[in-house]
């Protein structure tokens, strides 16, 4: 029946009153005509194609206005809903999509779990629901928004809208402006998202000093009547503590005809006292002789700094269903202190003119052991990443969205070394007896030189310092093995890469910045 097929036809492409001839392409699209019971998609030209007064199927979605709507109402174009996670628990059991008014939505953990899509861009109440460039803004939390949960193929659609995730507070932890978890067939179209800043990674901490000192050397004997019976002895050096380098011996003090001897030589580095010579003196020029005292041994050397730690990277990986940071590696410990040179032997003392009036020198003393070494400092986190959108096990089409990102945060700084303990201290030397004689109506007063003090071990070495955390990374894209995307004129708009720490260790890596990370290219 050809003759009803035409007014059909002609009616339904033709707007009431407007007189506007049929055609059978209407080539202006806003111009277009409606159609009742025509199929009706928000579509890119905001066309109501059937005569419901909205771009779209009004039946077939809930409507939500954060202006004006309430959470007790129904979701209908005149009664909206308020806040998108009541209205997702609501279009859960009615199969139905979401349209959102302009404004601003404060969600900040909202989980889209069911297949439906958002269609942004309506004026909401106020405006009858027209449908343009009105802003529909989730403000999120750390994550802006997350689809999760949805299967292979969702086949929902995210339109229209702007997306920001909230900048990152606690050390090291991320800002991620969209992530789509176990979800396929999710499309992205005219969506722009806006990753905050990641925060700034944890500094290391420094450890404790190492409060356990070296071993102390033993003191030199001291000569203690008028005529010993043996020279002085030198003091023992210190044995054990943390230092397997020996520490010197102190030198024997000297005696009549036999002359003092030097201190033993810390290891690696202490050279011992010398030896003190002997002297003569004459009287009656002066009547008192004292011998020449021995030198200190030298102390140990301070024991080498630990190796720094390695910083951490500028990128991080997944965990779980989240990045995180990588942290730079502990410093070394450091090396034991050396030992300290013993001291040498007093010398002695004798009157040229009278070979018994003589005394002898004092023994040095021995040296201290080198102090324990200092423990390596703990490494810096990175910094926390931004990121436009992460993919766990995620498929996404993207088309015309903008991607942006405020930029990674600042690493960790590594912190200090820890200190080594102290040297054991050197012994004393010994200190020589006074004789008192009379030679020839004449008082003479003799006194050996004193023993050299032995060297003090050296300090342990200083802990290396913590490696510095790497900077925190700023990626459009960021995908897992099992994820990918495909775009259609996507624009990149990337804050920097975070810096990486500050802290005595060598610099680490700044945080990778690129438009996409591990997404295999698209099919
Ligand atoms: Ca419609």
């Amino acid at each position: 029946m050809p003759w009803l097929a035409l007014p059909l036809l002609v009616a339904g492409c033709t707007t009431p009153g407007s007189g506007e001839e049929p055609g059978p392409s209407c080539p202006d699209a806003a111009a277009c005509p409606c159609q009742p019971g025509q199929t009706d998609l928000p579509d890119d030209s905001f066309q109501d194609s059937n005569c419901d007064g909205v771009d779209g199927t009004a039946s077939a979605a809930l409507f939500v206005d954060p202006a004006s709507g309430q959470d007790i109402n129904t979701g209908t174009r005149e009664a909206p809903l308020k806040t998108l996670s009541y209205a997702l628990q609501r279009v859960a059991n009615q199969g139905k999509a979401l349209y959102l008014a302009q404004g601003t939505y404060d969600e900040p953990s909202l989980v889209l779990d069911k297949p439906v899509s958002l269609y942004g861009g309506y004026s909401g109440v106020e405006g009858g629901w027209a449908r343009g460039n009105y802003t529909t803004h989730l403000r999120g939390g750390g994550v802006g928004l997350t689809v999760s949960g949805l299967g292979k193929d969702a086949g929902i659609t995210l339109e229209r809208m702007r997306i920001t995730s909230a900048s990152a507070t606690d050390a090291g932890t991320p800002s991620i402006g969209v992530r789509v978890m176990y979800s396929g067939g999710v499309k992205l179209r005219y969506v722009e998202v806006l990753a905050g800043a990641g925060a700034p990674g944890t500094p290391g901490s420094t450890p404790p000093p190492n409060l356990q000192g070296g071993v102390d050397g033993g003191v030199g004997q001291s000569t203690f009547q008028a005529t010993s019976p043996t020279r002085a002895d030198g003091g023992a050096p210190g044995v054990g503590g943390c230092s397997s380098d020996p520490a010197g011996r102190g030198g024997q003090g000297g005696d009549f005809l036999t002359s003092a001897t030097d201190g033993e030589s810390g290891i690696p580095s202490a050279d011992g006292g010398i030896a003190g010579g002997r002297r003569e003196e004459s009287c009656p020029g002066t009547c008192q002789c004292i011998g020449n005292p021995g030198g200190k041994g030298q102390d140990g050397a301070e024991g080498a700094p630990g190796t720094d730690g390695t910083p951490g990277d500028g990128i991080g990986q997944l965990q779980g269903d989240s990045w995180m940071a990588h942290v730079g590696a502990t410093g070394g410990p450091g090396a034991p202190g050396g030992g300290g040179g013993g001291g040498g032997g007093g010398g002695y003392c004798e009157l040229t003119t009278s070979t018994s009036v003589i005394s002898q020198g004092g023994g040095g003393g021995g040296g201290g052991t080198g102090g324990c070494p200092g423990m390596g400092a703990t490494g810096g986190s990175g910094g926390g990443a931004s990121i436009a959108v992460l993919l766990i096990n995620g498929l996404v089409e993207l088309e015309s969205a903008t991607l942006k990102t405020t930029g990674g945060g600042q690493g960790g700084a590594g912190a200090h070394g820890g200190a080594g303990g102290p040297g054991g201290r050197g012994g004393a030397g010994g200190t020589a007896y006074t004789r008192t004689s009379n030679y020839s109506g004449l008082v003479v007063d003799s006194t050996g030189g004193p023993g050299g003090a032995g060297g003090n071990g050296g300090v342990g070495g200083r802990g290396g310092h913590g490696g510095n955390g790497g900077g925190g990374p700023s990626v459009g894209v960021w995908c897992d093995a099992t994820s990918t995307f495909i775009q259609r004129d996507t624009v990149f708009d990337l804050g920097p890469g975070g810096r990486p720490g500050n802290g005595p260790a060598p610099t680490g890596e700044t945080g990778l910045r690129g438009q996409s990370y591990q997404c295999p290219s698209a099919p």
